[in-house]
């Protein structure tokens, strides 16, 4: 409102004193208007449950409504810009209580982030079952087309809700399922061991990982002593360590990743037969990461990448996708499969000795409107299961059983968090719990407690045939209390040397280079040693390489290294992907009415394939005119290569100009008149590095032979045919990356 139509509408009010200031008109509405009609994503969760039970209003859930506003009594307020003052340069009046409101709310805005996983994008979406898991669950929501609302957070664990997204880190992939029967929160990860096996030692694990108590550095970091000294004297952590190592520490997207359960579940028919399970998510677009330059320059260029790539694609409409799916054991005495121990989960299960059945589809296609509301506040617990789901006895899922309700007491600061509209279950709710900080809801009744007389005995228990969540009767092993673990948790290594036997060189050679920049970064010499040691009971030929990167002596590996297959399953490479929602950055000059029509039919073909193409030219505005004229998007300032999955370079050289695209000498400037833009050398030198597809047409050749690409190098595309050059790059682009131009010197998996 500018101030000049203030005093008008000051007078109009009535408010007496209030001097006009003469100030240039500012752009802002003038008459107040109704809200603006909620966005399609603002609708949250259904607030109606399939069963016709209201969960929630909608008003709840959008605080803000009506074209006034208003205190939080709903005093419609005439000024929220100034205290009350005795005259306009005397002392603020304590009585001032819009004022007081304004800054008390404000100070108490903030909430105790997570204590691990505190960084994290979510989105809203639905899961429909196969119908395929009806033999071994009774779970209602994975029957044969019912449809489920969704919401599903990812996060990395180490670092602080502001901290980046591409660190080296495990990936959380929670997702809650608002079924008919009640929320199923399945709580994963995007590795599929732990560091543990159990839960008493999380909050040793966590201290190691976090930044070091007295200078709280490094932030979102495993790369120094604290993190390095707890893996080498506790082993059992070596299999997650080298996952963590390996590509998938380091994923491309949110998208790209697996999603893992973790834990063996136990799953129950309605014949009441019982089955051992392991929960998979396999992302329709592949597994893929990006590597580790890359990771690192995007956590300064752009920190929010992961949330930015999530939430870009479903606003563009490339909804992502999951399968969900379970390997199936029986469920005999000792839990073990294949001589692995089911309920110790530093172990996976390889694919090939027990298939992942699909049973369902996961779509994300709804941003939470409200970051705080939704993202922020949700709270998930493993303990929050539908019948047909139980749990079994691994001794890090009793742990998170108790930690997760506890921790959303101190978090959302009382008991009653299952009533915030992102928390509250689709199915009717009648319980007896009363009171408590944040208490919302109203309860009826003087009865709080069964049975009563005096609520007419209500409500009343259920059995099997209504519905009631029954615990599987399952025989609970004898013995002797003792702080012990079973001997079958004492093989640490034969896991993670399958791992390290599955990668592919190139894989391999990534790993060697993380353990070898983490413990490059440790200062203490015992604590790369005691390492060593660890790399060298996984394999000779990580343990030398990363030694020599050390500059120390490589232990010996024991003659009995375990006998164990490879998984070809655990490898990312060697096969082909969709491309949605892939981002190709087109870089023009914009000079040359010809390279621009190609730039135009080349976007077209990317936008209707589901790809997001983006424009970048030396300044921002529009290129050419009228209709076909076609928006900056990104300019040489603002454009890096870590935004992009492939580089086009479209045009011909500037009229004058000996190379493209052409550039005014400045003062000071090391590069001649005519040199290629240093910034455009930069963006594709680095795609090259980093192993991504580029293409040229019209007269690039100068910008690639500045970024020292020599002519036939793999994956570099170059023809006169925009349409045929996108073809080349798609081709490549459905492998990921240009895998040839990695250098290898490891033996191959
Ligand atoms: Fe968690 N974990 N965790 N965790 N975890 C939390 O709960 C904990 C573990 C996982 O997006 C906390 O609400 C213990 C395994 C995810 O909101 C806390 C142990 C797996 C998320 C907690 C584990 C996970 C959490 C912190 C060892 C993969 C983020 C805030 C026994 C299967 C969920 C919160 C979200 C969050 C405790 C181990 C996944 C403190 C004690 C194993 C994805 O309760």
């Amino acid at each position: 409102m500018s101030h000049s139509s203030q005093s008008a509408t000051d007078a109009a009010h009535g408010i007496p004193g209030r001097p006009s200031v003469e100030a240039p008109a500012l752009d802002e509405p003038t008459e107040p208007r109704g809200p603006l009609p909620p966005k399609t994503d603002q609708s949250g969760p259904a607030t109606v449950t399939p069963t016709g039970q209201d969960s929630g209003t909608a008003a709840e859930r959008v605080a803000q409504g009506g074209p006034y506003l208003t205190t939080a009594q709903g005093n419609r307020l005439y000024d929220t810009d100034h205290s009350l003052k005795a005259g306009p340069r005397g002392p603020i009046l304590l009585q001032d209580h819009h004022l007081r409101e304004k800054i008390t709310h404000f100070d108490h805005e903030r909430i105790p982030e997570r204590v691990v996983h505190a960084r994290g994008a979510a989105a809203h979406g639905y899961f429909k079952g196969y119908g395929t898991a009806g033999n071994i669950t009774k779970a209602a929501f994975l029957a044969k087309d019912v449809t489920t609302p969704v919401f599903v957070r990812f996060s990395t664990v180490l670092g602080s809700r502001g901290s980046a997204d591409t660190v080296r880190d495990t990936r959380g992939f929670a997702t809650k399922f608002y079924t008919s029967e009640g929320t199923f929160d399945l709580v994963g990860n995007n590795i599929p061991v732990f560091f543990i096996q159990d839960a008493i030692k999380f909050p040793d694990i966590i201290h190691a990982g976090k930044p070091h108590p007295d200078r709280e550095i490094p932030q979102a970091q495993s790369a120094h002593d604290t993190f390095w000294d707890f893996v080498s004297l506790h082993t059992e952590a070596t299999h997650h360590t080298l996952w963590n190592m390996s590509d998938r520490g380091i994923p491309r997207s949110y998208r790209m990743m697996e999603g893992f359960g973790i834990h063996t579940f136990r799953l129950v028919n309605d014949r009441d037969e019982t089955t051992l399970v392991k929960f998979h998510w396999k992302p329709k677009l592949g597994i893929h990461s990006q590597v580790w330059e890359e990771a690192q320059l995007a956590g300064g260029v752009d920190p929010d990448f992961h949330r930015r790539d999530l939430a870009d694609a479903i606003e563009a409409g490339a909804y992502p996708q999951w399968e969900l799916g379970v390997q199936i054991f029986p469920d005999t005495e000792e839990q073990m499969f294949e001589g692995i121990d089911l309920l110790d989960s530093t172990n996976i299960v390889p694919e090939e000795l027990a298939p992942v059945h699909p049973i369902g589809l996961l779509t994300l296609n709804a941003n939470p409107s409200n970051y705080f509301a939704e993202t922020e506040q949700v709270a998930f617990h493993p303990g929050h299961l539908v019948p047909g789901i139980d749990i079994t006895d691994d001794p890090l899922l009793a742990g998170r059983l108790f930690s997760y309700l506890d921790t959303q007491i101190s978090r959302l600061g009382g008991p009653n968090f299952a009533q915030l509209p992102i928390n509250r279950t689709h199915a009717p709710v009648n319980d007896m719990l009363r009171d408590g900080m944040h208490q919302t809801a109203v309860h009826q009744g003087v009865a709080p407690y069964r049975p009563n007389s005096l609520d007419g005995g209500c409500p009343f228990l259920a059995g099997a045939a209504e519905g009631a969540y029954i615990e599987v009767p399952v025989e609970v092993p004898a013995g002797r209390k003792v702080r012990q673990a079973p001997e079958t948790f004492a093989d640490h290594f034969s896991q993670p040397r399958r791992f390290w036997l599955s990668m592919s060189a190139v894989e391999r050679e990534h790993i060697i280079a993380a353990y070898t920049f983490e413990l490059g970064k440790c200062y203490e010499q015992a604590i790369k040693e005691r390492n060593l040691l660890s790399l060298a009971r996984i394999d000779p030929e990580l343990c030398r390489r990363v030694a020599a990167g050390l500059g120390l002596p490589a232990p010996q590996s024991p003659d009995d290294l375990p006998a164990v297959s490879a998984s070809p399953a655990l490898s990312q490479l060697g096969k082909t992907w969709p491309l949605d929602g892939r981002v190709i950055g087109i870089v023009t000059d914009g000079a040359d009415p010809a390279a621009l029509d190609g730039v135009r039919a080349v976007r077209h073909t990317l936008l209707t394939s589901g790809l997001l193409p983006l424009v970048i030219a030396p300044a921002g505005g529009t290129l050419g005119s009228g209709e076909d004229a076609l928006t900056v998007q990104r300019t040489f300032a603002t454009a890096r290569s870590v935004e992009f999955d492939a580089i086009l370079l479209a045009g011909v050289p500037a009229p004058g100009a000996d190379a493209f695209p052409a550039r005014d000498a400045k003062a000071g400037d090391t590069t001649a008149p005519g040199d290629p833009d240093p910034r455009v050398v930069l963006l594709v030198s680095e795609a090259y590095r980093h192993g991504k597809a580029i293409g040229a047409w019209g007269g690039a050749d100068p910008v690639l032979d500045a970024a020292g690409i020599p002519a036939a190098a793999p994956g570099v595309v170059r023809t006169g045919d925009p349409a045929a050059v996108w073809d080349d790059i798609a081709r490549l682009l459905g492998r990921h990356r240009v895998w040839e131009r990695f250098e290898v010197s490891v033996s191959d998996g």
